[in-house]
């Protein structure tokens, strides 16, 4: 049933696609630590402001606890809306960095671009950052309004 009323919920009429929408506030604009502390990751979108139904791409920078950029990880960047239960209607791709010949990937700077994201329906989304680090692994969970 629950199911049933996330599924119904999410048949509203969608937005003009050519309506964007202020996050307020904009998250992503200062450092924001992991759960566990084993990492800073600091986020902006492309486009910014967050737009509404409209394919957009998060550049994140990951540093260690002392703040030196983490090159070697993996960083996989999802959302859902937690009170519809769905995540997004697009797949999102995380770059995989700089690889070389043995398929060893590295991201100069720290810096992950995950692109194909798109936020179709106004409200409550959870942004969330999956780090597997030399640190081990952590995540980070971000509300974000539209
Ligand atoms: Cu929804």
């Amino acid at each position: 049933m629950t199911l049933l009323l996330a599924l119904l919920a999410c048949q509203g009429a969608p937005p003009a696609a050519t309506s964007v929408v202020q996050v307020a506030p904009l998250p992503g604009v200062d450092p924001a630590p992991t759960a566990l502390k084993l990492y800073t990751v600091t986020w902006k979108t492309d486009p910014r402001p967050l737009p509404l139904s409209t394919l957009f791409e998060i550049e994140a920078t990951l540093t260690d606890a002392k703040g030196a950029p983490v090159e070697d990880a993996k960083v996989r960047i999802d959302a859902r809306m937690p009170q519809h239960g769905h995540g997004m209607a697009t797949r999102p791709e995380d770059d995989e960095g700089v690889c070389d010949a043995a398929g060893a990937c590295t991201h100069p700077g720290g810096v992950y671009r995950t692109r194909g994201m798109k936020f179709h329906m106004p409200g409550e989304w959870s942004l969330r950052f999956d780090v597997d680090g030399p640190a081990g692994t952590d995540h980070l969970l971000v509300p974000v309004q539209l």
